[in-house]
């Protein structure tokens, strides 16, 4: 079964926002429209964990859909669906699995060229009729009655010549997966605040690499190389002038060699030189922080994409003298992609593509990680009235991020991450490329929920998205729904 929880669920989000689906709309049990509980979502309190405020969250949330995708074509002589990723690949007719009260989007390809569609009448959910190869046509529907229920084409002689399967629904709440490898997911609010007004100094920062099986998606797990433990690795901060001496360590069991390189760091290899570190070892290296500004540090031992896409890199900041100007709050976020060779969504344990690497054809679009890392895990809190400030950097190895916040403009941004030059003002999306960050401030002047995302959102259904949920009033004069009030 395919189950694209996270990317599914912020891609029907989204939707929700622009576009309503006919089906959805048909079947859409609630008071609101989904256009309004997908903007108005409450967000949680800043104390309550995640699970909790999932509860409190509007459907769009709390039935997380799971998609699934079908492909027309011939097998065995007849005419069927054939499964497309996840746990349905390549399965003919899949039997579609999911849980009573879920929202289900079902993608239909046409694979041949033939006129199709998918219909399931207990629902009253139906595709368009895909007509040329390579069509498509989405529906959803909310699961809202248990059983086994046929879909199947409805074009005349479709069905009994096999385009036939069984969507099952089966009463209760999908169970919470329990945890089968460590969280690598990077807290978003787990950065050291600002140094301010202190001299230049000797700063001594230690690092080590660290491989280890981490949590990809809920079901999936991967094979992470990491920077203390967690992805991105930690965020580092020291000023101008100061020197870094930097130990690192490269933990016992691991495998390979592995190194660091700072783009804040002016010598051979970014330090990179003097710090191809073997198992067990330790190295030691000092740089002066010439330049002020916000730097990528990856590891760059060979295959360098590939100690990348593992999961090392991490955020140095190296503040001006003074420092930045001061906010309520800092977030610290990375994109990064990890390629795979089963496809998205798959559970159980992945293992790396050096193909789909090299040919930069990946599976997993993410922030911090893991699927989920910024929506279920730690999604990012603030309250109306606040500035907030997101160190946001792009690991890659390959993909340029078209950074943006739905629902929000930039106050500033430090454009390719300069800190000497005055920040940009008024800015909807920001470029940044593989090896490259920015800053962005903004002042939140209304409640709900805002949406991380890159803005080449094919990329939400891979996993890429972050949740900003801001506790506070809705201010009715900057929005609401309607027409003016008096
Ligand atoms: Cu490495």
């Amino acid at each position: 079964m395919v189950f694209h929880r996270y990317g599914a669920a912020i891609a029907f989000m989204v939707s929700g926002l622009i576009w309503v689906p006919a089906a959805h709309a048909q079947q859409h049990q609630h008071a609101t429209p989904p256009t309004a509980a997908a903007a108005d979502a409450p967000a949680a309190s800043q104390q309550s964990k995640p699970s909790e405020s999932d509860k409190s969250e509007s459907s769009m949330s709390s039935h997380a859909p799971v998609v699934f995708t079908l492909r027309t074509g011939i097998a065995e002589g007849r005419m069927v669906y054939i499964g497309v990723g996840g746990d349905i690949d390549r399965q003919v007719n899949p039997k579609l699995v999911v849980h009573e009260g879920e929202t289900v989007q079902i993608n239909l390809i046409n694979g041949e060229g033939a006129q199709h569609d998918a219909v399931i009448d207990q629902y009253a959910a139906r595709s368009a009729i895909v007509s040329g190869k390579n069509a498509s046509s989405t529906f959803s529907f909310i699961a809202s009655k248990v059983g086994q229920f046929d879909y199947y084409c409805s074009l005349p002689g479709h069905r009994q010549a096999g385009m036939q399967g069984v969507l099952q629904v089966v009463p209760g709440n999908r169970a919470e997966m329990p945890s089968t490898a460590a969280d690598i997911t990077r807290d978003p609010a787990d950065l050291p605040g600002p140094i301010g007004a202190r001299q230049a100094k000797t700063v001594r920062i230690d690092l080590e690499t660290v491989e280890l099986k981490g949590q990809l998606d809920d079901k999936t797990t991967y094979t992470y190389w990491t920077f203390n433990g967690k992805v991105p690795g930690p965020f580092l901060r020291v000023r101008v002038g100061d020197t870094v001496e930097l130990h690192l360590k490269n933990a016992k069991d691991s495998l390979m060699i592995h190194s660091v390189d700072f783009h804040g760091a002016t010598g051979p290899g970014g330090a990179a030189a003097y710090t191809q570190t073997d198992p067990g070892a330790e190295t030691v290296v000092t740089f002066k922080a010439l330049v002020p500004g916000i730097f990528v540090y990856h590891c760059a031992t060979p295959s360098v994409p590939n100690h990348i896409t593992n999961g090392m890199y991490g955020l140095l900041l190296v503040e001006p003298e003074g420092g930045l100007p001061q906010v309520d709050r800092e977030f610290y976020v990375m994109q990064g992609e990890i390629y795979t060779v089963k496809p998205f969504g798959t559970s159980g344990e992945q293992e790396m593509d050096y193909e789909k690497l090299i040919s930069e054809k990946p599976e997993y679009f993410l922030f911090n990680g893991s699927v989920g890392a910024l929506t279920r895990t730690h999604p990012l809190y603030a309250n109306v009235g606040e500035t907030v400030r997101i160190f946001f950097g792009v690991g890659g190895p390959n993909f340029t991020s078209s950074f943006h916040v739905i629902g929000e403009i930039f106050d500033h941004v430090y454009a390719l991450g300069s800190v000497t030059s005055p920040p940009l003002t008024g800015v909807q999306t920001v470029s940044v490329p593989p090896g490259g960050a920015t800053i962005v401030d903004f002042k939140l002047d209304r409640g709900g929920r805002y949406v991380l995302v890159d803005h080449a959102l094919s990329r939400l259904d891979h996993g890429l998205v972050g949740f900003l949920n801001v506790d506070g009033p809705k201010n009715d004069a900057i929005m609401h729904e309607g027409p003016p009030k008096q």
